[in-house]
C-alpha cells in the first residue's frame, strides 16, 4: 500500500516549507520535525538529528520518511560530520529499529559537483548527459556528507532491506536565480511530483535520481527518476532571457561556472552556526 503517515525531517527550511504545503494534496499525513519551530506548526517535533531517543519516537509508526533535515550549505567539517554525517546515521538507526520501509534521501548535485557539465548549444543530446552513475566528485564536505548518505542508504538496503531513494536535488525554490539554475532548477510543483514518485514506486531498493525539471538546459539524464513514475511538468526556459540578460551566459574559463557544482567549486564554508 502506498505510504501515508511521513515524516517530514527539516521541516523549517526552505525545501521543507515548500513540501509541507504541496504534499498533503497527494494524501499523505505529514509528521513534522526541525531543529527550529516550524512557523504555523504547533504540533512539530523540535529536536536535533543529535538526539537518538527523539529520533526513535519520531520516525515510531510512520510509513516512510522524506530526510530534508540536515546543513544545506558548505560549512566547516566538524559541524557537517555532526549534522549531515552522524545526523543521518542517526536517522537511518531509528528507522530501521523502528521498521520503517522507505526513506527519500535529499542528496545533492553537490555530491558529484566537481563534473564538468556539458557545454555549448542546449537541448544537449542524450548521450552528452551525465549519467546517474558517474563518479562522485563532492565540491565541498557538504556534498562529501551527501556521498555518504547516498552510500549508508546503500547499505542499509543490502544489509538491512530499508530502501531508499536518494535525490540529487540540484535548485529547487520558486524560481531560477541564476544562468546555472536554468540547468538544474526543480520547481517546487516538480519537486513535490518527484518526492511523491519516490515514496510510491514499488522494489527502488536503493535508487540514485537527478532532481530536476524537464529543463531544455538539462545537463543530466532523468532516465531513473522517470522509471519511478516521475513525469516532470514545468521547464525553466521561460526565464532564460531575462537571467542571461542580467548576468551574461556562462563562462567555461571561469572555475565558478565549469562544473554542475557552480560557485560551491570554490565556496568558502558560510554556514552561520
Ligand atoms: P535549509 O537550510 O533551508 O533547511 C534545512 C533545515 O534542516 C533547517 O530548517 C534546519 O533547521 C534543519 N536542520 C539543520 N541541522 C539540523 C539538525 N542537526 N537537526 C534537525 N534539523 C536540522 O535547506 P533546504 O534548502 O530546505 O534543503 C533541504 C535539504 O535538501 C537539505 O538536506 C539540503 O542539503 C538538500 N538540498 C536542497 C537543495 C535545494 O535546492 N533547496 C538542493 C540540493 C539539496
Ligand atoms: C544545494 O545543495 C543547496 O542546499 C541549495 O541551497 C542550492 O544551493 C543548491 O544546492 C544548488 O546547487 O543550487
Amino acid at each position: 500500500p502506498a505510504p501515508r503517515t511521513v515524516l517530514l525531517t527539516g521541516a523549517a527550511g526552505g525545501l521543507g516549507t515548500l513540501m509541507r504545503e504541496l504534499l498533503p494534496a497527494y494524501g499523505y499525513e505529514l509528521r513534522l520535525l526541525d531543529l527550529r519551530p516550524v512557523e504555523g506548526a504547533p504540533n512539530a517535533i523540535t529536536a536535533d538529528l543529535a538526539d537518538k531517543a527523539a529520533l526513535r519516537e519520531a520516525v515510531r509508526g510512520v510509513d516512510a520518511i522524506i530526510h530534508l533535515a540536515g546543513i544545506s550549505l558548505e560549512a566547516p567539517f566538524e559541524k557537517i560530520l555532526k549534522a549531515n554525517i552522524e545526523g543521518t546515521y542517526n536517522l537511518y538507526e531509528a528507522a530501521r529499529e523502528e521498521g520503517v520501509d522507505r526513506i527519500a534521501f535529499a542528496s545533492s548535485n553537490h555530491a558529484v559537483g566537481f563534473t564538468p557539465h556539458p557545454e555549448g548549444e542546449a537541448p544537449f543530446d542524450a548521450s552528452a548527459l551525465i549519467p546517474i552513475d558517474t563518479p562522485r566528485r563532492p565540491d565541498t564536505f557538504y556534498g562529501l556528507s551527501k556521498s555518504f548518505g547516498e552510500d549508508l542508504a546503500q547499505l542499509y538496503w543490502d544489509r538491512h532491506g530499508l530502501e531508499t531513494v536518494s535525490v540529487r536535488i540540484g535548485s529547487c525554490f520558486a524560481e531560477p536565480s541564476s544562468v546555472r539554475m536554468l540547468s538544474v532548477w526543480m520547481s517546487p510543483a516538480d519537486g513535490a511530483r518527484l518526492f511523491h514518485a519516490a515514496l510510491t514506486a514499488e522494489n527502488v531498493g536503493h535508487t540514485v535520481v537527478y532532481g530536476s525539471s524537464a529543463n531544455t538546459r538539462l545537463w543530466w539524464d532523468l532516465s531513473t527518476a522517470r522509471a519511478l513514475g516521475y513525469d516532470p511538468q514545468d521547464d525553466s526556459e521561460p526565464y532564460a532571457e531575462k537571467l542571461i540578460a542580467e548576468q551574461g551566459e556562462l563562462d567555461p574559463e571561469n572555475v565558478a561556472h565549469a562544473y554542475l557544482g557552480g560557485h560551491f567549486v570554490n565556496d568558502p564554508p558560510i554556514w552561520p552556526y
